[in-house]
């Protein structure tokens, strides 16, 4: 063990200060400071990532290749120093020259590669790799703007590039010897060789040079640094003088430009399909350059490739990577000579795929036109793993034309990724129970029973060491200082907090905590939108992607008809509230742009009507990112998790929201439905109609928001105030659409798609219920400790070591220093 060295780190800040910017420490700006501490703890993780790279050669391990167009990685820095257990020497040592490491941090741009649920998910499942000491590649693109950073302007969300590079990366590693070349476009010959074979080459393409770059992933405290690998494209050649006379002026600049644009900026849409085409050269692109790394890896250790499955297996993150089905059969048959039946063996073997959501805008089909003419090797064989597939599913079902229209990978003019990935892969899992059980029952029921066997669950999971240890230090003191260590590396051991659910003590020292991390946000918010918050009242909260079916709107609608309660009733019994919300919308999605503009609206009325007393506020928290929301978790009281129950796959802030003590508000949808059967439905407030409910009445189309608006004069009073003007006097038409898509069937063929008045009345009586349980301060410490000590099923750890036993079939490595 090397023992942690406070003058030796400091002489290497110094030092990297001196060499990075010829400064002494004095002299040096927090940025600049940032970036030498940041590569003095590279220096220490170098080490060990060498040491990891050895220990894979010599132990051989089965590795996963996790693909996947979205990191969410968050910042590294604090990170990297918790995993390396250096975190608070290194806060002492900087202390005692006078820096603050807070402050050090938070000049770390978040790397926001991702959208949210599903990239986040990918940055805690490497954690976990590397934590629990698998041989783990996350396979990614490195885009040069990552989520985009939202302004709040007039309440409307802006869009501002996430310009992440600008300063330098330090936790990155360019690779240029494990450079590959991609290409696209052009036609297929075919060719027969010598032995009778025919051979098919790709002609008159463009190209492009996919170079790596490698980012650590630290484990905790075992010496263990797994890689993600993200690709930049570079063009495959400058102007040569050569093809420009060969009149390839036009082609030489066409490669340029599409080096420039393919890794450019992050599809900002969450759960919402835009069909371009650059999105399928992006695909391409990193699942390619991925397969090349992968097999030349495998191929410099083991001479036969039909073992290939015995040390490597790809892991699809949602349809995203599924090119790297064909992808390895192209490699397989056109570059390894095999046979047909020998790739796919090989193929089916290799590959498996996740999936994460129902929403059927998400479902991810390309055009054959886009897609025969941008791959088109890839497509032929596309179309012959359709082919066989058609013939299996009418061996299956004799007769069933409508399996063939539902089940066909290529079909109406369509290639549908999904069927690709399923027919290909060697598992399908769902996230979480009640998911895994929609997709075998209704969406994917076809599927399942021409494959039962392939289908599995996984259920969610996330870090307790960002999401606990980082995000709430004081808190992870508290839970030590009870039970000791063990929770950081198995959080099964949390369960031990239990027996303090009832200690007064113990309760009291909880609501302190508590209480400080709800200072520290009220402050963030001060300076940030420059509203008094009171850490007393109830920090009541819902932060992730804004879409319809999350119903951020039923969470404002209710705040709207809560403010009209007081109004009329200014003395009702009433415990102060703070409503919190973070979100980003998708740059086209109208709706969800103007519910941003109607929370904000609300918001500003709402704050500023000192009749009320302040004992309502709502906040709007702007660019809503992984770093703060470790701050947003630790503070909160209330976690709203509520979306229309069968929509949402999984979530997983619902989960660190529990692991920080707050209590779930929330319908029976996704892993809601495993917190409540951990914690007990009496330490949660659910409501709502059941998914098979939601099922029902889609199914049977039965649903008449009209009647409720018609019949409930509190529900009517507040759709009212979206068209009065109530929120937004200049312009009372803003809020239209909103008003539209709950009651208007002419402008939305279902009006409410989303069954928000259906839930109203629930929902409202539940939010009482949670102003009845707060003033119950005992009662409510009892409960949020309840829901820590409850917490440990959902440790991506768990999530982890469930895909290795059941899909992946990895072996453990160590580490030697
Ligand atoms: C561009 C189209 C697109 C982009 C992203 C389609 C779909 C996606 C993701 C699959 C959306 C997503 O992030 N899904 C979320 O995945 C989380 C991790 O499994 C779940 O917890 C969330 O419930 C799910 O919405």
């Amino acid at each position: 063990e090397n023992v942690f060295n406070k003058e030796a780190f400091i002489e290497d800040v110094k030092e990297n200060v001196k060499n990075l910017y010829r400064k002494t420490l004095d002299e040096a700006s927090q940025q600049e400071i940032f970036q030498a501490v940041s590569y003095t703890v590279k220096d220490v993780i170098i080490d060990d990532w060498l040491a990891t790279q050895k220990a894979f050669d010599k132990q051989d391990p089965k590795m996963v290749y996790y693909m996947s167009m979205e990191f969410l990685m968050g910042r590294a820095l604090g990170n990297n120093m918790i995993n390396l257990k250096m975190y608070k020497e290194v806060k002492e040592a900087l202390e005692e020259i006078g820096l603050n490491l807070d402050e050090i941090e938070d000049q770390e741009p978040d790397p926001a590669l991702g959208n949210g649920g599903l990239g986040r998910l990918a940055a805690c499942f490497m954690e976990s790799l590397a934590t629990l000491g698998y041989a783990a590649y996350g396979c990614g693109i490195r885009y040069r703007y990552g989520m985009f950073k939202q302004k709040i302007k007039d309440g409307f969300q802006v869009e501002v590039p996430d310009n992440w590079l600008k300063n330098g990366y330090p936790f990155e590693l360019r690779r240029p010897e494990y450079s590959y070349e991609v290409k696209f476009g052009g036609y297929v010959r075919a060719e027969v060789t010598e032995e009778g074979k025919t051979r098919f080459i790709q002609e008159n393409y463009q190209s492009v040079l996919a170079v790596p770059y490698d980012m650590p992933i630290v484990g905790y405290g075992n010496h263990v640094v797994d890689t993600l690998m993200i690709w930049d494209a570079e063009p495959m050649e400058c102007f040569e003088l050569d093809s420009f006379d060969k009149g390839d002026y036009h082609k030489a600049v066409e490669q340029e430009n599409l080096a420039r644009n393919l890794v450019e900026v992050l599809y900002p849409n969450d759960n919402h399909i835009a069909g371009k085409e650059l999105r399928l050269k992006q695909q391409y692109f990193f699942v390619s350059a991925s397969v090349q790394r992968a097999l030349a890896r495998y191929k410099k250790h083991h001479d036969d490739i039909h073992k290939l499955p015995e040390k490597v297996t790809f892991q699809l993150n949602d349809t995203h990577p599924t090119v790297a089905v064909a992808e390895l059969m192209r490699i397989l048959l056109d570059e390894e000579g095999l046979s047909w039946d020998e790739a796919w063996e090989i193929t089916t073997k290799t590959c498996a795929y996740t999936n994460h959501t129902i929403m059927a805008e998400a479902l991810e089909k390309w055009p054959i036109e886009i897609f025969s003419r941008l791959l088109p090797r890839i497509y032929q064989i596309v179309e012959e793993i359709n082919r066989r597939f058609i013939l299996q599913i009418q061996a299956e079902f004799p007769g069933d034309n409508g399996k063939v229209a539902r089940m066909a990978i290529v079909y109406d003019g369509q290639v549908k990724m999904a069927h690709l990935a399923i027919a290909a892969g060697y598992s399908v899992n769902g996230v979480a129970k009640l998911h895994t059980e929609i997709l075998k029952n209704e969406q994917l029921h076809d599927f399942y029973e021409l494959f039962p066997q392939k289908f599995n669950n996984k259920t969610n999971g996330i870090t307790q060491r960002r999401f606990l240890m980082h995000g709430d230090p004081l808190l992870a003191d508290w839970v030590s200082e009870h039970i000791g260590n063990d929770w950081i590396t198995n959080l099964a051991h949390i369960e031990k907090l239990a027996i303090y659910a009832t200690d007064k003590k113990a309760q009291q020292e909880f609501m302190n905590i508590k209480y400080q991390n709800k200072l520290r946000l009220a402050k963030y918010i001060k300076e940030h939108n420059g509203i008094e918050v009171d850490p007393r009242s109830i920090f009541d909260v819902q932060v992730k992607r804004l879409h319809e079916y999350k119903r951020q709107l039923l969470n404002i609608l209710h705040v709207m008809y809560l403010y009209n309660e007081l109004k009329e009733h200014p003395d009702m019994d009433f415990y102060p509230r703070t409503f919190i919300f973070g979100a980003k919308a998708a740059a086209g999605y109208k709706n969800a742009k103007l519910t941003i503009k109607l929370i904000n609206n609300v918001a500003d009325v709402i704050n500023n009507d000192r009749s009320i007393n302040g004992k309502i506020k709502v906040v709007f928290i702007e660019d809503y990112r992984v770093s703060i929301a470790e701050w947003i978790f630790a503070a909160a009281d209330v976690s709203e998790q509520i979306s229309t129950a069968s929509k949402e796959a999984s979530g997983t802030g619902n989960m660190k929201f529990m692991l920080n003590g707050a209590l779930t508000l929330g319908t029976m949808d996704g892993a809601n439905v495993e917190i409540v059967e951990e914690v007990g439905k009496e330490n949660a407030f659910i409501f709502g109609m059941s998914s098979d409910e939601v099922i029902a009445h889609e199914r049977n189309r039965d649903y008449d928001p009209m009647q409720i608006f018609n019949s409930d004069q509190d529900i009517r009073k507040v759709l009212m105030q979206l068209i009065n003007g109530f929120y937004s006097p200049n312009d009372p038409e803003l809020f239209r659409d909103l008003y539209n898509s709950l009651l208007n069937t002419q402008c939305t063929q279902f009006a409410d798609t989303y069954f928000i008045l259906k839930d109203f009345r629930s929902y409202a009586e539940a939010q009482k219920r949670v102003m009845e349980a707060y003033k119950d301060e005992e009662g409510w410490a009892k409960s949020a400790i309840l829901n820590i000590a409850h917490a440990g099923k959902f440790s991506s750890d768990r999530t982890i070591q469930e895909y290795v036993d059941d899909i992946w079939h990895l072996d453990k490595i160590t580490v030697e220093v």
